[in-house]
């Protein structure tokens, strides 16, 4: 992580200024200088696109956090798959791969539990990539894999437990549009942003939603764009205005069901669990549509990306000092007659 600066004292209001001039030049010559560099910016699975032949590379990026980045990614069934692997940090990761589609490894094992489930089960790619280092791993997904997600991690003591995973999505080779979706114990959807891009409306869009976990759980979608339904509002919301779909997921490991519905606009469409307090623990995502979704909803590609993101808060802070210093210069002067609030 050799772009990371260390932490700044906040500037006074005047100093503020040049660094922010700086921060939005940065900003405007980082992103299309990532853009170039890594040809996209890797977000949620995408559907709707030209289907790749039979081969894909995939920028798998490994942090000291620890985690991969993106931690989802998406590719057909029936295609071999070349996992690039960078790791970005200053210690060992791997890029352990399960053989076991719709498999979860439990957070709580000790690192010896996990090695004791790949000597049992296997793997479909043990790659380990040393600090600032890089390698590729093809691995050769069959057709039968269609729909299946594979969870890989990395086995250095301890990264998995803290959040090194990632799950890699395999579509469908068929055309259409499908995209898959992921439900879990801990009262989460992954990932939480789908992304569909069409290229006419109305057009049908399928979920294979898999179950990782033993609870049961529904993938329910809002009807309408842009509404923020909130675990107090939806029963009314949905009451007056029912789901485009409500599919229910049985309880289970690899459990499936499909979702399939018609999208007649683009827009933002927010999905949520309506199983009894999932969605008050947070289990909720959003589908979006021929939209981009936010870039914090995207794992950051690289440390250029990265880097992009921490002058993105440079910004924001600069703007904040802004602010604050507007703030309390304004407030010397006496405020409009009709402010109750006025002070003598
Ligand atoms: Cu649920």
């Amino acid at each position: 992580m050799n772009d990371r600066a260390d932490p700044r004292p906040i500037p006074p209001f005047r100093r503020a200024a040049p660094w922010f001039i700086a921060a939005l030049l940065l900003a405007t010559l980082g992103l299309p200088a990532a853009a170039g560099t890594f040809g996209h910016l890797p977000s949620a699975p995408l559907v709707g696109f030209a289907r790749p032949s039979n081969s894909t590379t995939l920028l798998v990026n490994m942090t000291d956090t620890p985690r991969f980045a993106p931690q989802f990614l998406s590719a057909p069934a029936d295609s071999s798959v070349t996992f690039h692997l960078v790791n970005q940090g200053s210690i060992v990761h791997t890029f352990t791969l399960l053989k076991q589609a719709g498999v979860l490894l439990n957070s709580g094992w000790t690192p010896g539990q996990v090695d004791q489930y790949f000597a049992a089960n296997g793997s479909l790619a043990n790659v380990s990539v040393p600090a600032g280092g890089q390698a590729n791993q093809t691995v050769a997904f069959g057709a039968s894999t269609a729909f299946d997600s594979f969870e890989f991690v990395s086995v250095i003591p301890y990264q998995f437990q803290a959040g090194m995973y990632g799950l890699i999505n395999l579509t469908s080779t068929a055309p259409g549009l499908e995209t898959s979706e992921n439900t879990t114990d801990t009262y989460q959807f992954l990932p939480a942003v789908l992304v569909a891009n069409a290229t006419h409306y109305p057009f049908n869009l399928d979920v294979l939603v898999t179950n990782s976990g033993y609870l049961g759980h529904s993938f329910t979608l809002a009807g309408q764009t842009n509404v923020t339904l909130t675990p107090a509002t939806y029963s009314g919301y949905f009451a007056q205005h029912p789901p485009l779909v409500n599919a229910v997921v049985p309880g289970g490991p690899g459990s499936t069901v499909w979702a399939n519905f018609t999208i007649a606009a683009p827009g933002v469409y927010q999905y949520l669990c309506e199983v009894t307090g999932h969605f008050a623990n947070g289990m909720t995502g959003f589908l979006y549509v021929g939209v981009a979704p936010p870039p914090q909803a995207a794992a950051p590609s690289s440390t250029i990306v990265e880097g992009w993101v921490l002058v993105g808060s440079g910004v924001l802070l600069g703007l904040g000092v802004l602010a604050a210093s507007i703030a309390s210069y304004a407030g010397r002067f006496p405020s409009a007659p009709t402010d109750e609030s006025h002070h003598h």
